[in-house]
């Protein structure tokens, strides 16, 4: 099978290597590509591996797609989309794997006759520079059919070897992720800390719970069954679990690049506003962190 991969970031660049090593053919897209195939080194606790996948220029003429993996930031998901839906099969597969909610129904308008998949993956990976990867781990991974509940296999994903698992319910699992998103990054973001130090400092950790409460609250109207304990216990668990790590929020705005808010926090208040429910907390941290991608004012490391 031959997979295009859309946004070559860090987890772009480990499916690279998960398809290329399962005997797929894995194709870049990008902007500009320097050369027919790049190589990149995943560094890990195993050792140092290379791979060469070939690249092209993300461009709306060029050979058929079949297999399409969207990695892309969930803001970027409909421009990039709108620039390939050209060379994308009738019957193509496309699987969307990325954080936050609200990019699948505008992929579903836009590929109407295509077989569109939702993935999430708890992996972590960074890219140190577009040659080199660190791979931190491989977590796990669940995938499930857009927008229907068929049971299906994804082309060829069976052979990779990582934790995955496919589900007729993508939808609660990706509310799972949003819940712990939305307890986790906006603060870590507007505090510029460690995802545990929103356990230690009382103020933080109670603004996390009144978050928590509220994404609850939306979620039972919705009928979305989150987790069997409270949503604050959870996202605790996972904050001192991934204690050291820079939320990926952090990371945008300490890159100075756009954040993924609207797609977490943002599509939360959306639904909010939707049932007539008021959920002030999350409300506030959505303006306070689109305020922070405008006026990109960094305290100091
Ligand atoms: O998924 C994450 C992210 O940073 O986006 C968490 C779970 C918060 C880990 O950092």
């Amino acid at each position: 099978m031959h997979w295009y991969i859309l946004g070559p970031g860090a987890i772009g660049t480990l499916w690279a290597s998960l398809l290329l090593q399962a005997g797929h053919r894995v194709t870049l897209l990008q902007r500009q590509p320097d050369a027919k195939h790049q190589r990149i080194e995943i560094i890990s606790s195993r050792g140092t591996s290379g791979i060469e996948p070939a690249t092209e220029a993300l461009s709306s003429e060029g050979p058929d797609i079949e297999h399409l993996l969207v990695t892309t930031k969930a803001q970027q998901t409909e421009a990039a989309l709108a620039q390939i839906i050209p060379r994308l099969t009738p019957d193509a597969q496309v699987v969307l794997l990325q954080n936050g909610m609200g990019q699948h129904e505008a992929a579903a308008r836009l590929l109407p006759s295509q077989l569109l998949w939702a993935a999430t993956t708890t992996a972590g990976a960074w890219r140190e520079s577009p040659t080199r990867l660190q791979l931190v781990s491989l977590g796990s991974t669940r995938i499930g059919p857009w927008g229907t509940n068929q049971m299906l296999q994804s082309d060829g994903w069976g052979a990779l070897e990582i934790d995955l698992e496919s589900t007729p319910d993508i939808k609660s699992v990706l509310w799972r992720k949003l819940a712990i998103n939305c307890a986790i990054n906006p603060l870590t973001a507007l505090h510029h800390c460690r995802n545990s130090e929103l356990l230690t400092d009382p103020a933080r950790h109670e603004r996390l719970r009144q978050v928590c409460h509220e994404v609850e609250t939306v979620a039972r109207a919705l009928e979305i069954r989150l987790f069997d304990t409270p949503l604050a216990e959870q996202a605790e668990a996972v904050a001192q679990s991934t204690g050291n790590n820079l939320s990926s929020m952090l990371q945008d705005i300490r890159l100075h690049r756009p954040t993924e808010i609207e797609h977490i926090t943002g599509f939360l208040c959306r639904q909010a506003e939707h049932l007539g429910l008021s959920v002030p907390v999350n409300q506030a941290l959505l303006e306070q962190v689109r305020n922070l991608n405008v006026a990109k004012e960094f305290p100091p490391d």
